[in-house]
């Protein structure tokens, strides 16, 4: 039997990470480890989504006004419920929950952390088998220790998250996990059922030459992106393309790519929907974080993602991401 012991398993990893750190209490590398094993359980069910009835939609509506799919409401059950046995959280935000939620037991209040989740993004698309995701933030809470959590926990501005995260159900699973420190990438090998590090020290090309938006609402869009969009299509390799429109109507699977191979993914606001569909808390600022450490950026068009306050848990903005220099000629 031959093991590659070169590559780290996210165990492996996490324990060379809390030695590198003396300080640490380990709360954090704690709930890496509980987002990995939510993960894996619901990679579970994504995987065989086609062979069960776990499929179509629920009949439920969520805050968002849009229908829950069996999916989605298994995934938010799911890492609500390994986060809080974790006890390394006082609490959650979630796209499937109106409110937070505070855990509100003593270990959990004594928790300095709190997360922000989209348990299973792109829903839309997991009946026709496309790659979906989670995606989260943390951070430090700001309300007293030893109490539950509350709603400023949670509208911290996004460059005050202490680490972010996603899950990318495609071809492979991979967890990517960033912290101040470095974005690593962590494919899941099923022979093992461990996440193992695919991708260290990931970095975003600083050009890349795919342009990432919704075409069929252009005419939608104000003049700026209008003319963006229409710069993007007219590159030829005499001036650094031609580029390449991919979109899967999945964020997580469009920014992962984007991400490894170079891009700029648009989600604009439009005249019927000027703040756009993508939430501030649990989409944008992981992604905004994510990125910003990697060596990319994100705007709302006009400010870093990061440095925006977010007014409510909810909360839509437009949404620009990507790599360095694609978002200096949009900006
Ligand atoms: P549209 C999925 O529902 C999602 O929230 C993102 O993952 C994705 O980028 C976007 O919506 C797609 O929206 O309006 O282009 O179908």
């Amino acid at each position: 039997m031959i093991i590659n012991r070169d590559i780290l398993t996210l165990e492996e990893f996490r324990k060379q990470e809390l030695r590198s750190l003396p300080n640490a209490t380990g709360e954090l590398s704690n709930l890496l480890r509980d987002i990995a094993l939510a993960a894996k359980r619901v990679n579970v069910e994504v995987n065989k989504a086609g062979l069960v009835d776990i499929l179509g939609e629920t009949g439920s509506v969520n805050i968002q006004g849009e229908s829950v799919q069996r999916l989605d409401e298994f995934a938010n059950a799911e890492f609500m419920a390994v986060l809080q046995r974790g006890v390394s959280c006082a609490g959650i935000a979630s796209e499937e929950l109106d409110d937070l939620v505070a855990f509100n037991e003593e270990l959990c209040n004594q928790s300095k952390y709190v997360v922000v989740i989209d348990p299973l993004d792109g829903s839309s698309n997991i009946d026709v088998n496309i790659s979906i995701g989670t995606i989260f933030g943390v951070y430090r809470r700001i309300s007293e220790k030893g109490s539950p959590c509350t709603v400023k926990d949670f509208l911290q501005k996004g460059e005050l998250q202490v680490a972010a995260g996603y899950i990318i159900y495609g071809s492979s699973t991979m967890l990517v996990y960033a912290t101040r420190r470095g974005v690593n990438g962590f494919t899941l090998d099923p022979s093992i059922g461990e996440f193992t590090l695919s991708h260290p020290d990931i970095h975003c090309p600083e050009q890349g030459k795919i342009y990432s938006v919704n075409h069929g609402n252009f005419f939608a869009y104000n003049e700026k992106v209008q003319k963006y969009i229409d710069a993007c299509q007219r590159k030829t390799k005499e001036s650094g393309g031609p580029y390449s429109q991919r979109y899967t109507g999945s964020m997580v699977a469009d920014l992962h790519r984007n991400m490894l191979k170079g891009g700029i993914f648009m989600y604009p606001g439009t005249k019927a929907n000027p703040e756009g569909k993508l939430r501030l808390v649990y989409e944008c600022n992981p992604f905004a974080f994510i990125l910003e450490v990697a060596g990319g950026a994100a705007t709302n068009g006009q400010q870093k993602i990061l440095q925006i306050t977010p007014l409510s848990l909810h909360q839509r903005i437009p949404f620009f991401a990507g790599s360095k220099k694609m978002m200096e000629s949009f900006t």
